[in-house]
């Protein structure tokens, strides 16, 4: 009985543990579907950006004199122009750095005046352009040449483009962004003969070298620059490959070409950087390597799998992990799109990506009357610091790199909630030749923000009886996002434009992806220059400052509008409630900017004010002229001397605000040739203020710059993250409504008590 006990109790036992165990093993089983699903995602959503088709209008999108060039449009511009037989433009695959090809094909706006009168006087669409721009190396003195091709669609006609604002003369030869015919031939003729002659130094030094080195191979990144006007040369610069993250795995190694001119048979090495060391020559470095003279580092191999470079998920998932919270559109989207024009509740805009500088948004409307006729991107520049010639001398101008073409699919759910709208990138591109659509990457959402854009709780101070409180209001904030996220090399910038109900525009941009190291001696403790983030292979984050320039185009109601500072200072004066007792306070004052030179504000701490454009000749209730207001917390100074050398290619960026009266041709403050040619600028801001235009009631245009200095940390890697790297300007009315715009808006609440 006993014995038959014991085994009966045993069958029960091992009978609840089977089944705690079957139980665990299904609860395991479907957990670990959902970690699998969950890390298949990422791989998911990146094949949906490919397949998943993007938005389409309802109907056929009606015409827009705002919108870009499609797919076929650019090939048949572009096809247009090969059978100009006196341009013997040759396609890019088949072209070498003395033959004539196209760089970039984008669209160009008509006038201003054709566009409003088109908007605003029923004229009929005015005809739609292009700007081709060609690199003539064919020519006895090789050259760029911008073309403007018309009308689109049906091209039948082409005419030299010349814009006044940019130096005078045909643009210069050097002054062109770099391309493959070009880079192959550096590669062919310089890269790989000096990597040949350098493997035993490479080899022993890095373990990576550039021949038939199949898992430890150098790559090489170019950037034409210049050492003095009119000079080309190209940085050449090694990196690991294969490695995430290979931003953060420079090496010691960089060569400097001269390669002006457009025989590239005369193209030849002017330096050769080594591990701290300058050579004219591979055979130089390769003599004082052996003999003795320069120090024989050897480093040793990353480690294999990932390395800190890779954004790979560090340590386990945790098992209860739950998924983001969601935001949801109870009653479905409260915005509508034709084409590329945006209605969301009182806004209306229309958007664009040019290729070269980006987001756009044009004739932009709050409430029916136009406060923008354009609110753009306009230009990026990323000023490094380094005791290396790379990071001494990388001032970058993303604009020569065409930052609107680098807007790529953005990840559903990730880059953009899941209520998001998802618009293509078509451009033009230069390394293939044709056109490129990049889906999805633009997206347009509303976000409940959960910042009230106003709110109170009114107490009743003057009763002690019920009720406690008067009434309750809240206009909760939602605002619309329009994103792009251009991905510029290491950096990744986040550009919004943002709708707040209450006439609010806000223009946002946010900095993240990876930063650029250099290296620097790996036994030294300290740098002056950043941080190190690998002391082992002499890894060094440099500082850096970022600066960005936007333009805004404010009409307020017209064009003709004046700009004011309103100047914020200290008096000190008699207290009437204590004669002879005296007592400091701030007042305002309004100053009326009469010429573009006045207008050029840079921020001092100690004078604040109010940058305001406004309507002389239209007032509010109150009588006070209806305004907008220009804020931003981002301003950032400048260290450069002005007019030093390069400082000449981004000289926007010494004033936090400058107003300059409007002219088609001053449509940006970037240029694609600002990083090759920065001394002596094909563009230069300067020129937009130096003949100091009356700007007393015309049409205004403000140029805003905004600045963040990096110094990086470990924090930094191996992805550098946003918050704290987010710097917004905001477009406020100022005066111009008689009160708070949303008190219209169902969107608010109002809660008083029962009696
Ligand atoms: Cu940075």
């Amino acid at each position: 009985m006993k014995s038959s006990g014991l085994w009966k109790g045993c069958t029960v036992l091992l009978s609840i543990v089977s089944i705690a165990l079957l139980i665990a093993v299904t609860v395991l089983t479907i957990q670990l579907k959902e970690l699998v699903a969950e890390s298949a995602r990422g791989k998911t959503q990146q094949e949906e950006t490919k397949v998943v088709s993007t938005y389409k209008s309802p109907t056929t999108p009606t015409k827009s004199v705002f919108d870009t060039l499609t797919e076929e449009e650019i090939i048949e511009i572009r096809n247009f122009m090969f059978n100009q037989p006196e341009l013997n433009l040759v396609p890019i695959d088949q072209a070498t750095v003395s033959s004539n090809y196209i760089y970039l094909i984008e669209s160009v706006l008509p006038s201003k005046k054709d566009v409003l009168e088109h908007l605003d006087s029923d004229h009929t669409l005015p005809v739609r352009s292009a700007r081709v721009t060609c690199f003539m190396g064919e020519k006895t003195t090789p050259r760029v040449e911008e073309f403007l091709v018309f009308p689109i669609p049906k091209v039948s006609g082409y005419t030299r483009y010349i814009n006044p604002v940019q130096r005078p003369g045909p643009i210069p030869w050097n002054s062109r962004p770099d391309t493959d015919p070009e880079t192959n031939e550096i590669d062919k003729r310089l890269v790989g003969p000096v990597m040949l002659t350098l493997y035993p130094v490479l080899k022993a030094t890095y373990g990576y070298w550039y021949h038939n080195c199949t898992d430890r191979c150098i790559f090489f990144v170019y950037a034409a620059k210049g050492l003095v006007a009119g000079d080309r040369q190209m940085y050449v610069r090694g990196f690991r490959a294969k490695l995430d993250g290979y931003y953060l795995w420079p090496m010691s190694l960089a060569l400097l070409v001269n390669c002006n001119g457009n025989d590239p048979s005369k193209f030849k090495l002017t330096k050769l950087y080594y591990e701290e060391n300058s050579f004219h020559t591979a055979q130089e470095l390769l003599i004082a390597y052996n003999n003795g003279s320069i120090k024989k580092r050897v480093y040793g191999y990353p480690p294999t799998g990932p390395t800190y470079g890779s954004p790979d998920l560090r340590g386990e998932r945790e098992a209860n992990w739950k998924k983001l919270p969601k935001q949801t559109e109870p009653d479905g989207r409260r915005f509508t799109v034709d084409g590329q024009k945006v209605k969301y509740l009182d806004w209306e805009f229309n958007f664009r990506l040019r290729a070269v500088t980006g987001l756009q948004v044009m004739d932009m409307r709050y409430k029916d009357e136009r406060i923008a006729y354009e609110v753009s991107m306009a230009d990026i520049i990323v000023l490094y610091s380094g005791k290396e010639p790379e990071g001494l001398q990388a001032n970058l101008h993303d604009a020569s790199w065409s930052i609107g073409a680098r807007h790529r699919p953005l990840l559903r759910g990730y880059d953009c909630p899941d209520n998001a709208l998802y618009f293509n990138n078509t451009f033009f591109d230069s390394g293939t030749g044709t056109a490129q659509v990049f889906h999805d990457a633009l997206c347009l959402f509303e976000h409940n923000t959960a910042l009230p854009i106003s709110r109170h709780t009114s107490v009743n101070f003057y009763g002690s009886d019920n009720p406690k409180y008067l009434y309750k209001y809240n206009m909760p904030g939602s605002v619309m996002i329009l994103r792009g996220i251009p991905t510029l090399w290491n950096y990744d910038y986040i550009f919004d434009f943002v709708f707040h109900p209450n006439g609010v525009m806000e223009t946002r941009v946010a900095a993240t992806g990876y930063v650029q190291p250099w290296n620097w001696s790996p036994g030294e403790a300290e740098s002056p220059y950043g941080n190190f983030i690998n002391r082992e292979f002499g890894i060094l984050a440099n500082l850096h400052h970022h600066l960005f320039n936007f333009k805004f185009d404010l009409d307020i109601r017209g064009q003709l509008n004046r700009f004011e500072t309103w100047d914020i200072t200290l008096e000190n004066r008699t207290n009437p409630l204590a004669p002879g007792k005296r007592w400091y306070q701030t007042k305002m004052n309004r100053t009326l900017r009469k010429t573009e030179k006045e207008a050029l504000v840079s921020y001092i701490f100690e004078e604040p004010k109010y940058y305001v454009i406004c309507n002389q000749k239209a007032y509010n209730s109150v009588g006070y002229p209806k305004g907008y207001r220009i804020f931003s917390n981002s301003f950032s100074k400048q260290l450069l001397p002005e007019g030093w050398q390069a400082e000449n290619g981004f000289s926007w960026s010494r004033y936090q605000v400058a107003v300059t009266k409007f002219k088609d041709n001053e449509d940006t403050t970037a240029s694609l040739y600002g990083q090759a040619e920065p001394y002596c600028p094909v563009r230069k801001f300067e020129k937009f203020y130096s003949d100091n235009e009356n700007i007393v009631d015309r049409d205004l245009v403000a140029w805003v710059s905004l600045g963040l200095q990096h110094i990086p940390v470990m924090e930094d890697i191996p992805v550098t993250t946003t918050p704290g790297k987010q710097l917004s300007v905001v477009l406020a009315p100022l005066n111009y409504f008689d009160e708070d715009p949303t008190l219209t808006s169902q969107d608010a609440i109002v809660i008083r008590p029962e009696d």
